[in-house]
């Protein structure tokens, strides 16, 4: 059935006005710097630019693991890209990421200084480099692990991008959209769950097989099966029904390391 007040798309879309969303002030169709910015720079190996959204969490939460694990060379500083202000068009931030968008990390301890962008490479890159939560060798093991952080980072954006958008950013409810990424988020969420009825972990049972990919896909499914993403949405989709990713969820929440890294204090960049 066709909805009211129908739009119908011009022959060449054109950014003639804002439209109306959360994200309207800094939403553009243009790529690059919009002013000059210098961001600091601390004293440890690793210096972090990110915020606390799910995207974030994921790296706060390896890094602080890693502190767990007594990993040497691991510290960072962590400073705050507020992206509601626009922090992320700065030119030292887009220098690290061109796609301005958190988390970007800088390594300072390699021969030159290595800089990332996307929270995935950024965790494959962390794990390899310290040997910690990403399985080695060619084995299943591996090809588990990178298959469910592949699968986090194409999924999420239907989480986030989509449901999330149109259930709680967009100036005003649209059914279609919302059906269609709700409907699409809860047969995400119904993956994860038969796949946790029968591993503990995603990549298996134990807490040795736990992985960048119980991180990854915690930070956004795991959150929100624990009603911590938009407002009602954890009643709007029934993630109570969800008993496997519950269970998993709640024994991941209750980590020392990702209690920390949900609230990490991040440092002003100005
Ligand atoms: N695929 C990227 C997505 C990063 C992303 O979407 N970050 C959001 C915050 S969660 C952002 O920086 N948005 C700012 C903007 O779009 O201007 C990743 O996983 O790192």
């Amino acid at each position: 059935m066709s909805q009211e007040n129908t739009y119908t798309p011009p022959k060449v879309w054109t950014a003639d006005k804002e439209n109306g969303g959360k994200f309207a002030k800094t939403n553009a169709p243009t790529a690059g710097a919009r002013h000059e910015q210098k961001l600091p720079k601390g004293d440890a190996p690793l210096q972090l630019y990110s915020l606390n959204t799910p995207n974030g969490v994921k790296v706060n939460i390896l890094l602080e693991e890693l502190a767990d694990c007594g990993v040497t060379g691991a510290d960072y500083d962590a400073y705050k890209i507020d992206i509601g202000e626009g922090d992320q068009f700065g030119s030292g931030f887009v220098e690290i990421n061109p796609n301005s968008k958190i988390p970007a990390l800088v390594d300072y301890s390699a021969e030159e200084p290595v800089t990332l962008f996307e929270s995935g490479a950024i965790l494959l890159y962390l794990a390899e480099k310290y040997g910690k939560f990403v399985p080695t060798g060619l084995g299943q093991a591996r090809a588990d692990c990178l298959s469910w952080v592949m699968w986090q980072m194409g999924a999420a954006p239907y989480l986030g991008g989509g449901f999330g958008h149109f259930y709680a950013y967009a100036p005003e409810p649209m059914e279609y959209p919302i059906n269609r990424f709700a409907m699409e988020t809860k047969r995400q969420l119904d993956v994860l769950d038969k796949h946790l009825a029968n591993s503990e972990y995603m990549c298996g049972d134990g807490a040795d097989n736990y992985t960048i990919a119980d991180i990854i896909i915690w930070a956004w499914y795991g959150q929100l099966a624990l009603g911590k993403l938009y407002d009602d949405a954890a009643t709007f989709l029934q993630v109570e029904s969800y008993t496997h990713v519950q269970r998993w969820a709640t024994m991941i929440a209750e980590r020392p390391a990702v209690k920390r890294a949900v609230d990490l204090a991040l440092q002003p960049i100005k």
